[in-house]
């Protein structure tokens, strides 16, 4: 995230930190971001994955606001399934149907404990988004600044706001890289966005008046580039893709 502010994982219960297995012995990296949508059930971006899609390869952690640390309170969890959009596509700048879905389990086979660091997100109503010029927040451990090398070790988040269809697709926007299955969503000023290492991770509005995963940080020119809005997977058109996927 550049700019925002440093928070704890309490006021994003539902953020989880997914992680890349490493071979002999050196301990897990860090991947992608994603969100708790059900006990059992994390959703994240499928441009993480679809290099190694093999879900052996990734462990999830909930309650997490340090990463590669412990975290008093954090669970741990294998991933039981690793279910990428069949669709999935990669254009020169955009993914397309950047929407993956992990079930996960403990060790001991249970899915995620509710707790004060531990909670679900709603999914929003069928194609129903905040209004654009809405507040929404983004929550990730990725990179500061674009040409920063090192991604900081606490959890931040920030707000923006959603950009509309008609703004996003103008010629010094993305133009013609924009879908309506995308949100975009910006600071006004261009001091603050998503950036990489935030991928997977929650983009949240309120929608009647409770906090909604409404999009999945999915690619971006840069980051905080002047008309160059965060690009996120518009989770209200691919609620019927999740619940054929987790009932
Ligand atoms: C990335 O490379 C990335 N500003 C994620 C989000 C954005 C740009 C790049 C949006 O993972």
């Amino acid at each position: 995230i550049v700019g925002g502010e440093f928070t704890e994982v309490e006021n994003q219960p539902w953020f989880a930190a997914i992680y890349q297995k490493n071979k002999g012995g050196s301990p897990p990296s860090f991947k992608c971001g994603g969100s708790l949508i059900s006990p059992c059930w994390v959703a994240s971006a499928a441009h993480c994955f679809i290099q190694l899609p093999k879900k052996e390869n990734y462990v999830v952690y909930l309650g997490q606001s340090k990463e590669s640390s412990y975290n008093p309170g954090e669970m741990k969890f294998e991933v039981e399934q690793l279910i990428l959009h069949e669709y999935y596509r990669e254009d020169s700048l955009a993914y397309h149907n950047d929407i993956a879905l992990l079930k996960i389990r403990t060790s001991t086979g249970q899915c995620a404990q509710p707790s004060r660091s531990i909670q679900t997100i709603a999914l929003p109503p069928r194609f129903t988004d905040a209004p654009f010029g809405s507040d929404c927040e983004i929550t990730g451990f990725g990179k500061e600044s674009e040409s920063d090398y090192l991604y900081p070790k606490n959890l931040k988040m920030s707000v923006v706001k959603l950009v509309s269809h008609e703004q996003c697709m103008q010629p010094h926007y993305y133009g013609s890289e924009i879908n309506y299955k995308m949100l975009c969503a910006a600071d006004p000023e261009w001091k603050t966005d998503s950036c990489k290492g935030d991928s997977g991770g929650p983009l949240i509005c309120n929608i009647e008046g409770r906090p909604t995963l409404s999009g999945i940080v999915s690619w971006g020119r840069g980051c905080a580039e002047k008309n160059k809005p965060g690009v996120y997977t518009r989770v209200s058109h691919f609620l019927d893709w999740i619940q054929s996927h987790i009932g």
